[in-house]
């Protein structure tokens, strides 16, 4: 029963809104609800932290449905305490003025975490604005897949997927739409607001107002989440318990891939895998682009170029390779010729229709097609199933590229707004919708059919799909690249804003082709975007027809050299990679991660850091933020205390140590551990600066070919003594749903400085599952004089290296609790 807590006068009115007489704040259940005139806005808690904000424009809500939001998510609930004019939840306080519908969100402390403007709400005829103050002190990330740089304040953006081939560091839109930002630095720390509405919808950072935060759609639902911190981290990790964890990927995804539009027959492919081996470079997956099919046709294969596709899958997989396939969406519009999925198609009415009821059709690489119905579950249910001979030919992976969705011949480069879909589920009543509602959901719904057809035909196996397009929630069901990019130094800076990005947007494993996909690369660059690529979440070599090859070994055995030995170090790195992916997986955290997600204080550091990132929390990756330029450029270690990755020596002016390329140290001002460094670096092709956190344990592995091949040896455990000390291994059988019953092995291994030197201390492995280690070469870093190692009290031979400044040893995996001290002598 509602009980009316306020009712005030709408003495003020905003200029947008049709001064009422009367306005009204109700308590809901879990909320409250103001009606101002026509009006009604509903604010209700779904979680501690997460508001759900829906404003009914006219009296009437739209139906509580969603693309991006599970319905048990969005009917969960939260304890609140009405208040004199709101609610509040126990880590957030809402207040809204009924007269204007201002709402302001606070921390317990009274720290405003965001407010709106005093004219917070416009309606025009359909479509709709918001407004929110914007402090000074606050910056902006997120909005997936976009261009304009790291920081998305003073800019402008649309959301409307759009093929965007040759996309310049400016453009906007671009491939994907992910409505949702986070604002970082203000007063009541980070917060996150993702608008979920699937139409073509927009978000100005000040651009037009330096003080106001707008957004808003043509059309479709008020419907919005706002979710507080403080931390950036936990608005992630918030965001992703809203619109879903990306699944835990098969290792192989982790390899370094190699694709090519096209590899153009199987002996083509054939010969890039034996040289990949011979001239061993790590590799696990290699990417068949559209020409491996006959005449463009998906789910079909060129039965003269790929006599025997089945047959070279099976034999590049002994070699250790996987073999991802492209499936573009449309479907070729092949009346009588015995092509399955237009027969079925058809015959099923799986296909989006014109206005008058005629099934649509256009050009597309196929020549005239038409186009599944995604949004209607018999028709994903009836395309997952066309994955069928993929999976029986041994295909690892798909790849849905083109579904934004892309046509050919048209200036919009996609469908016509008044293209008819059916919809159902996800609390959307059964009924059809136009292309303008769900242009922007077509690409998603599109990889959920595949993801789904894939989990479906193979149950006990992990699914790997890649796209394109996508909306809020899509990290569900597919990875992700940045399209179709360029081969300039500006477009590789602008691959780490975008990974960047979509990491923090819920799309943790990014891509970027490495090279770039249109014009040619300069052998540096390509050398460059080698290094920098083997650290993104998901490593792919790609390029297009009609431009200079990019294989690594195109420039000749020096560059080679240099690429080799970085796609080897991502082989290396593998064990913390995983394990970063598996954390993901649980907790939402990125892979790949702006500094500030687990170093705030670096928001306020001097350097450029727009093209620092983490790798996890435990590694500082630091290219030149020019990276076509030989200038020397400062780098910004956050507090704590960091090592040199390469030298594996303590990092900083404080310690004296000139590791690698950092030619000097400077501007350190008073102890770095609790203030931070700025060191100068100049930058060398051959190098780039990787620091580890010191209090990271890491853990690697021997050199594998692919991650087929078990590494011979034991598992390496560097230890980077320094606060909260830990490392943290996982290991599972790297491809089956195995693993969520049981079938893992996690431990969690601790460091302890103490005044003798220090503890090591390994918990009991959790899980079943039995890896590949049977013994942990323990290296501890910044380790000067000999020093007497004990198993749980018992000695133990050790290796001190004065020069690395390292002691080392060797121990059998403890499968028990297991105390190691490690002691000055
Ligand atoms: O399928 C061909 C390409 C593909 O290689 C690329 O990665 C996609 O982004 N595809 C676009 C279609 C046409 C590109 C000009």
């Amino acid at each position: 029963m509602r009980s009316c807590i306020a009712v005030a006068l709408a003495a003020a009115s905003s200029l947008a809104i049709p001064s009422p007489a009367q306005a009204q704040t109700s308590a809901i259940a879990h909320g409250i609800e103001v009606k101002r005139g026509s009006t009604i806005m509903r604010v209700t808690a779904i979680g501690d932290a997460i508001l759900r904000v829906r404003v009914a424009k006219d009296g009437v809500f739209p139906e509580d449905a969603s693309w991006a939001v599970a319905a048990d998510v969005r009917a969960r609930t939260a304890p609140v305490r009405p208040t004199a004019n709101g609610f509040a939840t126990a880590a957030m306080r809402v207040a809204v003025d009924p007269a204007t519908l201002r709402m302001t969100v606070t921390d317990p402390t009274g720290q405003v975490i965001t407010s709106d403007t005093l004219d917070p709400l416009t309606i025009e005829g359909k479509s709709f604005t918001l407004r929110k103050a914007m402090p000074q002190a606050e910056h902006y990330f997120g909005l997936g897949d976009k261009t304009g740089g790291l920081d998305r304040r003073g800019k402008s953006f649309v959301d409307w997927n759009t093929d965007a081939f040759g996309f310049s560091g400016s453009d906007d839109p671009i491939y994907k739409s992910i409505p949702f930002f986070i604002g970082v630095g203000g007063p009541g720390g980070s917060y996150g607001l993702f608008l979920d509405n699937s139409w073509r919808s927009w978000f100005d950072f000040g651009h037009r107002d330096a003080n106001v935060l707008a957004f808003g759609a043509h059309d479709g639902p008020i419907d919005y989440y706002l979710i507080a911190g403080p931390s950036t981290a936990e608005v992630v990790r918030r965001y992703t318990d809203l619109t879903g964890k990306a699944p835990l990927q098969a290792q192989w995804a982790l390899g370094y891939q190699q694709s090519r539009y096209s590899y153009m027959s199987a002996d083509e492919t054939k010969a890039i895998a034996a040289r990949l081996r011979s001239d061993r470079i790590p590799t696990d997956v290699i990417w068949l682009d559209i020409d491996f099919q006959d005449r463009n046709r998906p789910f079909t294969v060129n039965p003269v170029t790929f006599p025997d596709l089945k047959g070279m899958v099976g034999d590049l997989g002994k070699d250790g390779f996987k073999v991802v396939t492209i499936t573009d969406l449309h479907v070729a519009r092949a009346v009588n010729q015995g092509y399955r999925p237009y027969d079925e198609g058809a015959k099923g009415d799986h296909f989006v229709h014109n206005p008058d009821g005629s099934v649509y059709v256009a050009p597309v690489w196929p020549g005239p097609s038409v186009f599944p119905d995604f949004t209607r579950t018999a028709t994903r249910d009836w395309y997952g199933t066309l994955f069928r001979k993929q999976v029986d030919d041994g295909i690892a992976g798909a790849w849905n590229d083109m579904n934004e969705p892309a046509i050919f011949d048209t200036p919009t480069k996609t469908m016509p707004l008044d293209i008819v879909h059916r919809i159902d589920g996800d609390g959307f009543a059964p009924r059809t919708g136009t292309h303008a509602e769900l242009h922007n959901v077509y690409g998603m719904q599109n990889t959920r059919a595949t993801y789904e057809g894939l989990r479906k035909l193979q149950p006990n196996e992990r699914a790997f799909v890649m796209t394109r397009a996508s909306y809020a929630g899509g990290q569900r069901y597919a990875v992700t690249w940045t399209g179709d990019n360029s081969a300039t130094w500006d477009h590789l800076k602008l691959s780490v804003q975008q990974i960047i990005n979509m990491g923090l947007s819920g799309f943790s494993y990014g891509a970027a082709d490495v090279s770039g996909f249109a014009g040619g690369p300069s052998p540096d660059l390509l050398t460059r975007w080698f290094e920098i690529g083997a650290f993104y979440p998901v490593f792919r070599n790609h390029s297009a027809k009609g431009m200079p090859r990019v294989e690594p070994w195109v420039d000749g055995p020096q560059h080679l050299a240099i690429r080799r030995r970085f796609i080897e170090e991502r082989y290396r790195l593998m064990p913390y990679l995983y394990g970063l992916t598996e954390l993901n997986a649980r907790t939402g955290d990125p892979i790949l991660r702006p500094v500030f997600y687990d170093y705030p204080s670096a928001m306020t550091m001097s350097c450029d850091q727009s093209m620092t990132f983490t790798l996890g929390k435990g590694l500082l990756v630091a290219p030149p933020p020019k990276p076509e330029s030989p200038q020397a450029y400062e780098i910004c270690l956050p507090a704590g205390g960091w090592y040199d990755y390469w030298t594996g020596k303590r990092a900083g002016a404080a310690q004296g140590d000139v590791p690698g390329p950092v030619q000097s140290a400077s501007q350190a001002t008073g102890d770095p551990r609790t203030r931070g460094d700025v060191f100068t670096a100049i930058p060398r092709l051959d190098q780039l600066p990787v620091f580890v956190r010191a209090g990271t344990i890491l853990p690697r592995q021997p050199l594998v070919q692919s991650t087929a091949e078990t590494p011979a040896g034991p598992l390496s455990l560097d230890v980077y003594p320094g606060a909260d000390c830990r490392g943290d291994l996982y290991a599972d059988d790297g491809h089956s749903t195995a693993f969520q019953s049981g079938a893992f092995l996690r431990q969690t291994v601790r460091c302890t400085v103490t005044p003798k030197g220090l503890t090591l201390d390994f918990e009991a492995p959790v899980g079943r599952y039995v890896p590949w280690w049977k013994q942990f070469a323990v290296t501890v870093h910044g380790w000067t004089g000999a020093s007497t190692v004990s198993v749980t009290g018992r000695a133990i031979a050790s290796a001190p290296d004065p020069a690395a400044q390292t002691a080392s040893f060797t121990i059998p995996a403890p499968s028990a609790a297991t105390r190691i001290t490690i002691a000055r002598r």
